[in-house]
């Protein structure tokens, strides 16, 4: 591939960031807090700047709305303070399964009260999506059962189906809806969306502006991903992803610290998709939904933003024509060398020379430690939970 053709697509390759990966967050068993971590909207909008600031390829900001839009946030002061800090908002993320009405489900739960309140945030959060320019609406559910015979499994089906359809069809124009789904956790004997087939049914039911999303982590052991990527994106049907790696279940450890290949190959049939088959992929979400619990919080995004312009970039060099022949002959040797000549191809050069043509430094990481940022909010954060009256991080050291 012609350099020039390669820097066009990296330019096009942006990231969404997520507000929580900004904040302290946990495990079940507890949290372990960072001085340096972001409480408040602006905060996580500081912080995504800067991650932003560094990569040149991290413009849009995801927001959870619960933890995001308190009742008394007004969209407008976070629309102007993601500009100050060069950000715009991306996806809006409902939150449907906090609330106590939740203990059995959303949409899917027999409680009609759980069913209303659901049907009220939804309508919330189309607002608050307007009201911020954002386009996307992503619908992540906790929805399901522990037991087997706790309810029946084809009626929550349908009531889900019939929520999605109907807040499907209270979107604005230009509006998509994501329908994310998860095998088991926090639900562990039935998930009401535990795969991508029932993501995609659900979706196609609910009309033309509802696609799926991919989080990487949602995936049993072994599944191949890229397969479900490919048939996706050949149905029309991928709305974005969920950038995360884990080495068991739904761990949200760093994208392509586990398997890097297989974000590889992943991206590898974007490519192929694009190229070979002709189909539009510019309105994929490529979103990471990672926190980090223990590395510092924009150390680790900045990482992963790194890691999937590096992936990416590999993916783009695949000799596609070379392919293409070797699958003709039928050389299997041959047609996987095109993969792995391209997945082991050092494309650091490159994207330093594409940082120095953005006026970026070439080595974000470096030049990010150097800002002292970390260090300067570290102590800023401090003084302000301790006038909030909330407890130091540095105490819990
Ligand atoms: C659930 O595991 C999930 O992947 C959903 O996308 C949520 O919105 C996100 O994590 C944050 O809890
Ligand atoms: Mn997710």
């Amino acid at each position: 591939m012609e350099r020039e053709a390669l820097f066009t697509l990296l330019d096009e390759f942006q990231i969404e960031t997520p507000s929580w990966g900004y904040a302290d967050t946990g495990t079940r068993f507890g949290k372990f807090f960072q001085a340096a971590a972001a409480s408040t909207i602006e905060e996580k909008l500081a912080d995504a700047g800067i991650v932003n600031r560094y990569t040149g390829c991290c413009p849009l900001v995801a927001t959870h709305v619960l933890w995001d839009f308190k009742a008394d946030t007004n969209p407008d002061e976070v629309v102007r303070l993601a500009e100050e800090h060069s950000v715009r908002i991306g996806s809006i993320n409902p939150n449907l399964f906090q609330d106590q009405a939740y203990k059995f489900g959303s949409a899917c739960s027999p409680n009609p009260e759980a069913r209303r309140e659901a049907d009220a945030h939804v309508e919330d959060c189309i607002e608050i999506a307007r009201a911020v320019n954002s386009q996307v609406l992503s619908f992540w559910f906790a929805d399901g059962t522990n037991y087997p015979g706790q309810d029946d499994i084809v009626t929550r089906k349908r009531r889900m189906e019939e929520a999605l359809k109907k807040w499907h069809d209270a979107l604005p124009p230009g509006m998509t809806m994501l329908v994310e789904y998860k095998p088991f956790e926090p639900a562990f004997y039935e998930t009401d969306i535990a795969d991508w087939g029932m993501a995609y049914l659900y979706a196609k039911k609910a009309g033309p502006n509802a696609k799926v999303l991919v989080d990487t982590g949602h995936h049993l052991q072994g599944c191949n991903i890229e397969q479900i990527v490919a048939w996706l994106l050949d149905e029309d049907m991928l709305g974005g992803f969920h950038f995360n790696d884990r080495k068991y279940a739904d761990d949200d450890l760093t994208m392509g610290s586990i398997d890097p290949y297989a974000v590889f190959r992943i991206f590898h049939e974007i490519r192929n998709a694009a190229e070979l088959h002709g189909r539009d992929v510019s309105q994929i979400a490529y979103m990471v939904d990672q926190s980090h619990n223990l590395k510092p919080k924009i150390e680790a995004m900045i990482q992963t933003a790194l890691t999937a312009q590096e992936l990416y970039a590999k993916a783009c060099l695949v000799d596609r024509k070379k392919l293409q022949d070797a699958q003709t002959r039928m050389d299997i040797v041959d047609a996987e060398e095109c993969l792995r000549e391209a997945f082991y191809t050092d494309v650091k050069p490159l994207l330093r020379e594409w940082r120095e043509r953005h006026g970026l430094d070439a080595d974000p990481m470096q030049a990010y430690r150097a800002s002292g940022y970390e260090a300067r909010v570290a102590q800023e954060r401090e003084a302000a939970r301790q006038e909030r009256g909330e407890v130091a991080a540095s105490s819990y050291a």
